[in-house]
């Protein structure tokens, strides 16, 4: 393995200019708290070319994607204002190397929260909630990775479109979420598969974002997946449509 630096400057060169690259740990073991570490100095690059950080996303939250990497555990990732794409707008599909889509939940801060916190702590701090979806993009060959590999790629995070904001005091524990492709639905399932209930992903962020200073007011959270993802093509239009709180939708360009 080479330095933390750079291996922070290659996979932050690879998601610039959408090349692919190979695992980190083809090369020898690399553990978790290392890839944290490359994960925040890739980061830094980013704020440094001026970019702003805005949130963060939580990942692997659904038993189907932690038995799919072999994991129990849920990972993270940074979100920043360069990542936002326009509700109802397009994305580019020439600035991602494998793009994928999510259909997510998505929490506005009203307050910071930081640290061990009980679900209702967690949904006291929270402004507002919306529809959502991620685009899921790893900068690694064939979208293989190790846990400490995706860690490092920010967690594949590459993009988030989100829909109305509504607000919290009402039950999302258990909503139909629909992801369709061109009107065709491709994933159906459930807010209930992000980690039980998505406040949960909340509780699971404060504690994750204790190591980076505690989630601020008026970041975003993305909750996680509650299906599996969809590959996404040029010329695609893909909605998610959740129960009770709206839809959200972004076209796919050249
Ligand atoms: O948001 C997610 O759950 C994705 C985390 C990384 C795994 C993947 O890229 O599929
Ligand atoms: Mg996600």
């Amino acid at each position: 393995m080479t330095t933390l630096a750079h291996a922070a400057q290659v996979v932050d060169e690879a998601a610039r200019t959408a090349t692919a690259i190979p695992q980190f740990t083809e090369n020898g073991p690399l553990g978790v708290e290392e890839a944290y570490a490359i994960q925040t100095l890739s980061l830094e690059r980013r704020l440094a070319r001026g970019e702003k950080l805005v949130g963060i996303k939580m990942g692997l939250t659904s038993r189907a994607k932690m038995v799919q990497v072999g994991v129990d555990e849920v990972i993270w990732g940074r979100l920043t204002d360069a990542m936002r794409l326009e509700e109802g707008g397009s994305l580019s599909h020439k600035r991602y190397v494998h793009p994928r889509i999510e259909p997510e939940i998505a929490f506005l801060m009203k307050r910071d929260l930081s640290g061990a916190a009980s679900p209702a702590e967690a949904l006291s701090a929270v402004e507002a909630i919306a529809p959502a979806m991620e685009v899921i993009d790893s900068r690694y060959r064939n979208f293989k990775f190790a846990l400490p590999d995706v860690i490092a790629d920010n967690s594949s995070s590459s993009g988030f479109v989100i829909g109305n904001w509504s607000r919290p005091d009402q039950d999302f524990s258990n909503l139909g979420m629909v992801m369709e492709v061109d009107g065709r639905p491709v994933q159906i399932g459930s807010s209930a598969a992000i980690l039980g209930h998505p406040i949960r992903s909340l509780v699971a962020a404060s504690r994750a974002a204790a190591t980076i200073g505690g989630l601020k007011a008026g970041w975003i959270v993305l909750a996680g997946g509650a299906t599996a993802a969809h590959p996404l093509s040029v010329g695609e239009t893909v909605r998610t449509v959740v129960q009770n709180l709206g839809s959200v939708s972004i076209s796919v360009g050249e």
